[in-house]
């Protein structure tokens, strides 16, 4: 044994049987990443103030895949940080939600029948409710890449929360949070063009958001109007995520991963993908050279379009699946 970095063995509600970074303090193991910017991961103990209590233990063994074991959600919390900050370092290479080399840490357990999960810029910490009953925690992989991406847009294009900014916001959260869960693509959590499809949020095992078609959760834009801006920035990003979907695995029906997916378009375009690697490669350049507070869904068609000129070149099929995927979404010149 050796005081310090430490490899520990974890199972989460969701994750199911992983290895996450620990720190050997004395004889006390810590869920404390030293690799990974110094991440750790606190137990709020159901309060909604202060920083939590870091899980500590004699042993380096944490979780047994059940929600009533409170080391559950806290290696499914670990896990997904550390993937978050993977895909980003290893994608993008992005040191930290700032590109700063610091880890962010999280807070399980937070209140009671809590149905939601955040980022908070002030704290630099994520924070995770257990859902209603408290029997299932808001810890998926697509909900920890979601929410530290909140982050990152609010250290690079810092997109307003509200009107036609405030859905491109919650999209890049839903793009960059599907792209960690296809980064870590785990059995246990497939990876999907679906938000949120293990926490039963709505308690019918019906996912929150779906990107193929957004308007299928009965609330989402599937395409830009003059009004989409006045939805909920939850809805208003269904013009995005339907974009991001179509320019990565183009219209029409489709089965990735064993789930089928059938993404319709304005006037029936026909959109041919580039694949997910490079659609997130574009939006990501978008978002860190192009867009501002106040980029709407126009401008976020214009500065895709440059991102993808720098990246691929002028013209490419890149820049022309851009243009076309924009238009299926009703968004034009
Ligand atoms: N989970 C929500 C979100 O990330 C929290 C919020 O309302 N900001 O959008
Ligand atoms: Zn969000
Ligand atoms: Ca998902």
């Amino acid at each position: 044994k050796f005081e310090g970095i430490n490899t520990g063995t974890g199972t989460g509600v969701f994750v199911g049987n992983v290895t996450i970074g620990t720190t050997l303090s004395g004889s006390t193991y810590q869920m404390k990443d030293t690799t990974r910017g110094g991440m750790y991961t606190t137990d709020m103990n159901n309060g909604t103030s202060g920083n939590g209590t870091l899980f500590s233990k004699s042993t380096d063994t944490w979780g047994n895949g059940s929600a009533s074991n409170r080391e559950s959600a806290a290696v499914d919390a670990h896990f997904g940080v550390s993937k978050t900050w993977d895909f980003y370092k290893n994608t993008f290479g992005r040191s930290g939600i700032r590109n700063d080399g610091v880890g962010a840490y999280s807070r399980v357990h937070y209140d009671s029948n809590y149905t939601n999960a955040f980022w908070d810029d002030s704290c630099f910490c994520m924070t995770y409710g257990d859902g209603s009953g408290d029997t299932h925690p808001l810890t998926e992989l697509d909900v920890a890449g979601h929410e530290m991406t909140h982050g990152v847009t609010a250290a690079t294009a810092n997109l307003n929360y509200s009107g036609e900014s405030g859905g491109l916001n919650e999209s890049t959260s839903d793009v960059f949070g599907t792209m960690v869960e296809f980064y870590a693509n785990i059995p246990s959590d497939n990876p999907d063009y679906l938000i949120g499809e293990l926490i039963d949020l709505n308690g019918n095992g019906t996912p929150l958001r779906y990107m193929d078609q957004p308007s299928k959760d009965g609330a989402s834009a599937d395409y830009w109007s003059s009004t989409v801006g006045n939805k909920d920035v939850h809805y208003s990003s269904g013009v995005g995520n339907h974009f991001f979907y179509l320019l990565s695995e183009g219209s029409g029906a489709k089965v990735v991963n064993g789930v089928s997916y059938n993404s319709p378009t304005q006037g029936n375009i026909a959109v041919t993908g580039i694949g997910r690697d490079k659609a997130a490669a574009i939006w990501y350049r978008a978002l860190t050279t192009y867009w501002t507070s106040t980029t709407n869904y126009a401008n976020a068609r214009t500065g895709m379009l440059s991102a993808a000129t720098d990246l691929y070149g002028a013209n490419s099929a890149e820049y022309n699946a851009v243009a076309t995927a924009w238009a299926a979404v009703n968004v034009g010149s």
